[in-house]
């Protein structure tokens, strides 16, 4: 992998990826709709709206290897999601396709999964139960990923985040917290592993509250190292100061599942 394309560069992640990634791979081309604000004198970046195919067409040319992490990161209205992560994420995967990209790393997140109880442990072969709509365009994502793997020989690796920061920030996060050095491996393994072909990876850290079987990244040599069960103290006390959620803290995609629900309110 000598030329990484990383989309979503105005987004959450960023800042603590480019420190992580920074002399890992020769050329990185970071890029987004907006500017990121954190943007060194050393580093490339290219505006393109994910929408625009023919933009992301250009951008995806001489490049080996893609982390998408571009597109709307939350629960956003019917045109949002449509415009970036449903068109977006097509764009992105044909124009990958057509550019004759070795690899994708799509990010796509626990909320593909989100309406399963906190009671169950799910494996990467489970049935999606998006949350949100934000949800069900990242379980599109994942399906795409396999479309252009299996009929293209495109190497993807969908990584299901939980939630990326340096710490877990409440009783839920405890459960699907990312350490961004564990991140960084997911990514590193999608982009270098020989074997990948398409494979789907829980993005946490070792969560002893975990609700996920994420044997299938540990198969490919993954060995995260942030242990959620060390913050565990400031994470319950924050949690403390929350409001109870009573359907969001049934399921493991909390906030976003209690969002617009009303499931129990059907005679
Ligand atoms: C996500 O998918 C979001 O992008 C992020 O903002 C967090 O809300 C995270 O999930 C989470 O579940 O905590």
């Amino acid at each position: 992998m000598q030329k990484i394309l990383v989309t979503g560069a105005a987004g959450g992640v960023r800042p603590r990826l480019r420190k992580l990634l920074k002399g890992v791979y020769p050329s990185i081309l970071w890029s987004d709709k907006r500017t990121p604000n954190d943007l060194g004198a050393d580093e490339n970046f290219i505006a393109v709206d994910l929408a625009d195919y023919a933009e992301v067409e250009k951008i995806a040319a001489g490049i080996d290897g893609i982390v998408h992490l571009g597109g709307y990161s939350i629960e956003g209205s019917w045109d949002t999601i449509l415009q970036s992560n449903i068109v977006g994420c097509y764009n992105l995967f044909e124009a990958a396709y057509r550019q004759g990209v070795k690899r994708v790393v799509f990010a796509s997140s626990n909320h593909a999964v989100g309406f399963y109880r906190r009671d169950q442990r799910v494996g990467v072969n489970v049935t999606v139960r998006p949350d949100t709509r934000y949800g069900a365009s990242k379980a599109f994502g994942e399906a795409l990923g396999a479309l252009y793997a299996d009929k293209h020989g495109l190497r993807v690796t969908c990584l299901r985040i939980g939630n990326v920061g340096d710490a877990p920030i409440d009783r839920r996060r405890l459960a699907v917290w990312l350490k961004p050095e564990d991140l960084v491996a997911l990514i590193r393994i999608g982009l270098e592993h020989p074997d990948i072909r398409f494979e789907i990876f829980y993005g946490c850290s070792d969560n002893a509250a975990g609700w996920w079987d994420n044997s299938n990244a540990r198969r490919f040599g993954y060995h995260p190292q942030g242990r959620a069960e060390d913050f565990r103290e400031q994470a319950m006390a924050a949690q403390a100061t929350m409001a109870p959620d009573p359907i969001g803290d049934r399921f493991q995609g909390g906030a976003f599942c209690s969002e617009e629900y009303d499931a129990d309110r059907k005679p």
